[in-house]
């Protein structure tokens, strides 16, 4: 384990539940050590709160649950929103990353499989595209960069990986932000040194 005043993020060899956090810490400019534990790896999992990861650790603070700590980043970098209004909708937007984003890996039959692809998704996405085309099609909420895009386009990123391609490019909005967002120098500095080996 990493003993260091920089963050320590901790997750597993993956994407997963750890990439909006680190993209935040991109997007910020802020240097983090990002640990990815191997599955086996006791000590760090001992030590988190649930016996679980991702679990971030930032000086003297330590907290679990993905959520929280991109919340947490947001919060600290001037991410988060501007007003009551757009931080709760940051939040909307973040959970509903996570409602897209987990059923790709949990959905084991192809029956799952395509009500996802055709019901689930379409649902979703449609509201994405109408949430972001109606706030003028560069952010999702206010009129910069937030949490919000960052968990979208890790959600976005996520769809592509998976196969998902054909679906979210049916939402025009949503695609042109992906790859304006990619274009971001310090995302796409990241990107490209990113490990090609990650698992999930
Ligand atoms: N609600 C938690 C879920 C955390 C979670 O399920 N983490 C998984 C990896 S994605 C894990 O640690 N699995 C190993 C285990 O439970 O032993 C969060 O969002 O952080």
């Amino acid at each position: 384990m990493i003993t260091s005043q920089i963050p320590t993020l901790h997750y597993f060899n993956g994407r997963g539940r750890a990439e909006t956090s680190r993209v935040l810490f991109v997007v910020a400019g802020v240097e983090f050590n990002d640990v990815k534990n191997p599955f086996d790896n006791a000590e760090i999992k001992q030590r988190a709160t649930y016996k679980q990861l991702p679990y971030l650790i930032d000086g003297d603070f330590e907290i679990s649950q993905s959520i929280a700590i991109e919340n947490y980043i947001a919060n600290k970098y001037n991410l988060a929103g501007d007003s009551l209004v757009d931080r709760t909708r940051i939040l909307s937007i973040a959970q509903a990353s996570y409602d897209i984003s987990i059923p790709i890996f949990t959905n084991d039959t192809d029956e799952k499989k395509a009500l996802y692809k055709n019901e689930t998704l379409p649902r979703f996405l449609s509201a994405w595209e109408k949430i972001l085309t109606e706030n003028g099609g560069k952010h999702f909420v206010g009129s910069k960069l937030s949490a919000a895009d960052v968990s979208a386009y890790t959600t976005l990123e996520n769809l592509y990986s998976k196969n998902y391609k054909e679906v979210v490019d049916k939402y025009p909005t949503l695609t042109n932000f992906k790859s304006t967002f990619e274009a971001i120098p310090s995302i796409s500095d990241y990107l490209s040194k990113r490990p090609k080996d990650l698992f999930f």
